[in-house]
């Protein structure tokens, strides 16, 4: 079973973990230093226990490698998970003139009045970055995200450097390179940044003739975040091996602080109670080798067979 080694971490946080105040005041129960390894010559690490959205985790990937940090390209196809972050940028503008979105995170879920006026305020903000060019460079952009840290990471002397085109680099000239790797981590824009990365940086591994990854995760939310991680960094393999002419190994993912949110314990102890499928194929267009060049229908998950969604509530 591919996904076991998550449900055996769940199992672990939820009986040998510390249970722990966090920054959004929910609380968690959390376990620091932790691993999965996931061998994708096996099958793809989409989980079964519950139906995990991939069309969302393909559309942020793809963001990301095309260096893209506008939302507008996400909002085209139809994927809202970086919504709340260029909105912030809006409604703490000069500019904005609408009804008071003060901590809007928070009262949207505790407050169901509010939560409907700040639904409508986001539909208009989404419409808008579509429909309006201009306004969506000045509030779309989310300034320094993965997909500027990947591609284009500002040197000092005013050039950038291109990490993931250097290390594909890398892994064709020099396979046995221990230095095969892509940070997000700037301590510099740590402080004044609203989302430091969660994964912080990734490193390639190749021997006999295939490819693996390790990503180091600083914080992650177990059952809501980590599960898009897995299938995120996984799919990346996949194209980064084709890429490279190179068979997938493994994604290794490591954990800093592995956390269960208090109010998904029902979740956790719900998924841990079904029986796991098993894991899905992935396809990718044999005519497609640059990651650059794939988009949304070169890529499929075949096979998914799955139990049904599980909704929890975000922590913000
Ligand atoms: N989180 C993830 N995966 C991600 C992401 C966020 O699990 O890709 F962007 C979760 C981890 C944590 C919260 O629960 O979001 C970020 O909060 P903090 O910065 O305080 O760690």
């Amino acid at each position: 079973i591919l996904e076991q080694p998550y449900l055996d971490l769940l199992n672990k946080i939820m009986t040998e973990g510390h249970d722990k105040s966090d920054r959004t005041g929910t609380g968690t129960r959390s376990y620091f230093g932790a691993q999965m390894r996931f061998d994708l010559s096996k099958g793809f690490p989409l989980l079964t226990t519950k139906r995990v959205p991939f069309g969302l985790i393909k559309s942020e990937l793809l963001w990301f490698l095309r260096g893209d940090t506008n939302i507008r390209f996400l909002l085209e196809h139809h994927n809202h998970i970086w919504d709340e972050w260029a909105f912030k940028n809006w409604v703490t503008s000069e500019e904005y003139d609408g009804p008071d979105m003060t901590d809007f995170g928070l009262r949207s879920q505790s407050d169901p009045e509010f939560n409907k006026i700040y639904q409508t305020e986001m539909k208009k903000f989404d419409q808008r970055i579509l429909d309006d060019e201009a306004f969506a460079v000045k509030y779309g952009n989310l300034g320094d995200v993965y997909g500027a840290q990947w591609r284009h990471w500002q040197k000092r002397d005013g050039g950038f450097i291109d990490q993931i085109a250097n290390v594909i680099k890398q892994i064709k000239e020099t396979p046995d390179s221990r230095r095969m790797i892509v940070t997000a981590w700037n301590p510099e824009d740590v402080p004044t940044s609203a989302l430091p990365p969660c994964h912080v940086m990734f490193q390639f591994y190749v021997v006999d003739g295939k490819i693996s990854v390790q990503l180091y995760q600083r914080s992650g939310d177990m059952f809501l975040g980590v599960p898009f991680n897995i299938a995120s960094y996984a799919l990346l393999l996949n194209m980064i091996a084709r890429k490279t002419g190179l068979k997938v190994g493994e994604f290794v993912h490591t954990l800093g602080d592995a956390h269960i949110y208090r109010n998904h314990f029902n979740q956790v102890k719900e998924l841990l109670s079904r029986k796991p499928y098993d894991s899905p194929q992935l396809w990718l267009n044999p005519d497609k080798k640059h990651i650059e060049d794939f988009e949304m229908q070169d890529i499929k998950v075949i096979d998914y067979k799955h139990h049904g969604t599980i909704k929890a509530p975000v922590a913000v």
